[in-house]
């Protein structure tokens, strides 16, 4: 009997004999393994051999790494798995290639990406990559048309919506998106005193808001649309000038479409806000291509999907699929209004705003806080403004 026949958290040299015991890879050579995990919740380990050979082996703890707060079930990894492999079936080039999930060790073996760079620090180190808003326009048309219920027979979408249950993870989302951010009750958000004023009467004594977030937080638990990566934001996007790829879906399930379109949106406002806070204005102007690119290319993409490909005959409707991507985008201007607002009050903050200057930081905040209030209470007014820049340009801080 071998030692991965039940489950224990691996390190490094337990991880190498089981990449080892598990796949053909390597060869004798002497294998090198590394922890590079940067997320939040599982560990990642990179085993590599002399001849430059690699791959990635993801594995879940019984505890979130953020913190043992977080007591999960280990199978997130698993259902993680199947979901790249589910997402992976429509946009083969903007996923890593899953080569095996382990149900009893809790990992994932797959592609290692190491010639890409994680899309964040790219952003904020004054990268470009000439077809990000097209790629991401097409993972997000891709995923969430082809695993609604336009494409999928009824059947076979609840199977993997049952298969895709995430009680624990969607809990996190529902507690540090759609709750703590807006009540001075917890102790997880964490403010600078400057800032604290800002957030005391723009979220915490804002009844009217609370009321908006309620509803946006109904349809988070109740509308299962599609299967969603749960966690798009930029960290979870690996690119380099050919190729991009998206990863760790591990809060993905059924849910709002436009959770996923929210989620980029209000990252890439992030890493607009960092362009600008460091004068890079050649670096937020192609930021605002990219964001435009994004929702245009995810638009006819959605639209042609769902003319091609909708199954069912009492759905193939004109006006249907209309109204259907104009409500994704009413969803993901709520979302993303959120999503920047828990960024900057709630755990787990983006590096795009805490590596700024103390009296830049503030402005930044300040504004990306009023422009995603705006989106939460006024997601349909948003549409009528030539883009979105115009709403976060007129809360400008001077
Ligand atoms: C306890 S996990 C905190 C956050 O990290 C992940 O990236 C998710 O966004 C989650 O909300
Ligand atoms: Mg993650």
């Amino acid at each position: 009997m071998s030692q991965f026949e039940e489950y224990f958290l691996m390190d490094e040299e337990a991880v190498k004999a089981y990449v080892r015991h598990k796949t053909e890879f390597f060869g004798s050579d002497e294998l090198i393994a590394t922890e590079i995990g940067d997320g939040n919740l599982n560990y990642v380990f990179r085993v590599e051999d002399s001849k430059g050979q690699s791959v990635i082996v993801k594995h879940s703890g019984r505890t979130a790494r953020i913190s043992d707060e977080f007591v999960l079930s280990t199978d997130r990894t698993i259902r993680e798995g199947k979901l790249l492999e589910v997402h992976g079936s429509f946009v083969p080039d903007l996923t890593p290639t899953v080569y095996l999930v382990d149900e009893t060790m809790k990992c994932v073996i797959m592609e290692d990406l190491a010639d890409h760079k994680i899309l964040r620090s790219a952003l904020n180190t004054g990268d470009s990559f000439p077809n990000l808003g097209e790629d991401l326009g097409r993972y997000l048309a891709e995923t969430l048309i082809n695993t609604s219920d336009f494409v999928l027979h009824p059947k076979e979408k609840k199977a993997l919506q049952q298969e895709m249950i995430n009680p624990e993870l969607c809990e996190i989302s529902e507690d540090l998106v759609y709750t703590e951010p807006f009540y001075d009750n917890n102790h997880r958000n964490e403010v600078s005193e400057t800032l604290a004023p800002f957030v005391q009467s723009l979220l915490y004594d804002d009844e009217e808001l609370k009321v908006a977030v309620a509803q946006a937080k109904l349809k988070f638990m109740n509308k299962a649309e599609a299967l969603i990566h749960g966690d798009l934001h930029t960290g979870s996007v690996f690119v380099n000038r050919d190729s991009t790829k998206v990863i760790d879906p591990e809060f993905g399930f059924f849910g709002p479409a436009g959770y996923d379109v929210g989620n980029v949106i209000a990252h890439l406002f992030f890493a607009y806000a960092h362009a600008e806070a460091q004068h890079d204005l050649t670096q937020a102007h192609y930021i605002e291509t990219v964001i435009n690119e994004v929702q245009a290319y995810f638009k006819s993409r959605a639209l042609k999907l769902l003319k091609d490909k909708t199954r069912d005959v009492s759905l193939k409707q004109e006006k249907v699929f209309a109204s259907y991507i104009r409500e994704i985008e009413r969803d993901a201007h709520v979302i993303a209004g959120l999503e920047i607002i828990r960024r900057i009050v709630g755990l787990a903050k983006v590096s795009d705003i805490t590596s700024l200057s103390a009296d830049v930081r503030l402005q930044k905040e300040v504004q990306l806080l009023k422009f995603a209030k705006f989106l939460v209470q006024y997601p349909e007014e948003a549409r009528v403004y030539p883009s979105l820049f115009s709403i976060y340009n007129d809360y400008e801080v001077q």
